[in-house]
């Protein structure tokens, strides 16, 4: 088939509509949105600040818990539950800026999955948090909302697969709806959905694509506008 064929018939998203599912109203899913060169060059970039200025480490919890899943942030720092720029419960340094090529990523994403370009030219996220999950690792039913600012979060996945559980914007119970997010996945969540409740109930091990770089686990970027000044 002629490889620009999908560009010529749907200039304004990267897939064709059958490559997106709205999940809810503003939760769009894309699967396998990343290209490979871009899978691995997000892991290559996420190996690289997992190892400072502030490495990668299992988030504390204010009533004492630890998460499970590991997190190493740019942009901001965030902890439960407020966004800094040096991480006072890690090791007291400044994060890594957030990369101007990953604003233009976030665009682009967000073009994908609403084909609302005049939206895309306007998202500025200035925070990431990058998630790694092994084969035990879980992430409990949460609404984010430490942003000062309603813009949608971009979410990309790479590695194994994960059971994304989307649920409702009043409680973190059902009605919810479970997707699996794969290697190379983008989801957007803005809009109505912006304030959903959502978790990670598991991720399943050894379904992932090495080629990425990943040898095991998933890698989770979300991209945020926090609404903080400068
Ligand atoms: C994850 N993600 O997928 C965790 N939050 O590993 C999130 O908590 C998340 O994927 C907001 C929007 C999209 C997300
Ligand atoms: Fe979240």
């Amino acid at each position: 088939m002629n490889p620009r064929f999908e560009e010529t018939q749907f200039p304004i998203f990267e897939q064709g509509p059958a490559g997106r599912t709205e999940i809810a109203p503003g939760a769009v899913h894309v699967p396998g949105w990343l290209g490979p060169e871009e899978r691995r060059e997000l892991v290559a970039a996420c190996r690289g600040w997992a190892t400072g200025p502030v490495p990668i480490r299992r988030t504390r919890l204010p009533r004492g818990g630890v998460m499970s899943v590991r997190t190493v942030c740019v942009g901001w720092h965030w902890q439960p539950y407020r966004y800094t720029r040096v991480a006072e419960d890690v090791n007291g340094a400044a994060v890594a800026a957030f990369p101007d090529w990953m604003v233009a990523l976030g665009r682009r994403a967000l073009a994908a999955a609403y084909g609302d370009e005049a939206a895309a030219a306007d998202y500025t996220p200035d925070t990431a948090l990058i998630n790694f999950y092994d084969g035990e690792a879980t992430l409990g039913m949460h609404q984010d909302k430490d942003e000062r600012s309603a813009a949608p979060v971009v979410s990309l996945s790479i590695g194994d697969t994960c059971v994304f559980r989307f649920g409702n914007t009043e409680n973190r119970n059902r009605p919810w709806t479970d997707v699996e997010l794969a290697s190379g996945d983008l989801f957007v969540f803005g809009g109505p959905s912006r304030f959903a409740y959502h978790g990670v109930p598991r991720v399943r091990p050894g379904t992932g694509d090495p080629a990425t770089g990943l040898a095991t686990g998933r890698l989770n970027i979300t991209m945020r506008v926090t609404g903080l000044p400068g």
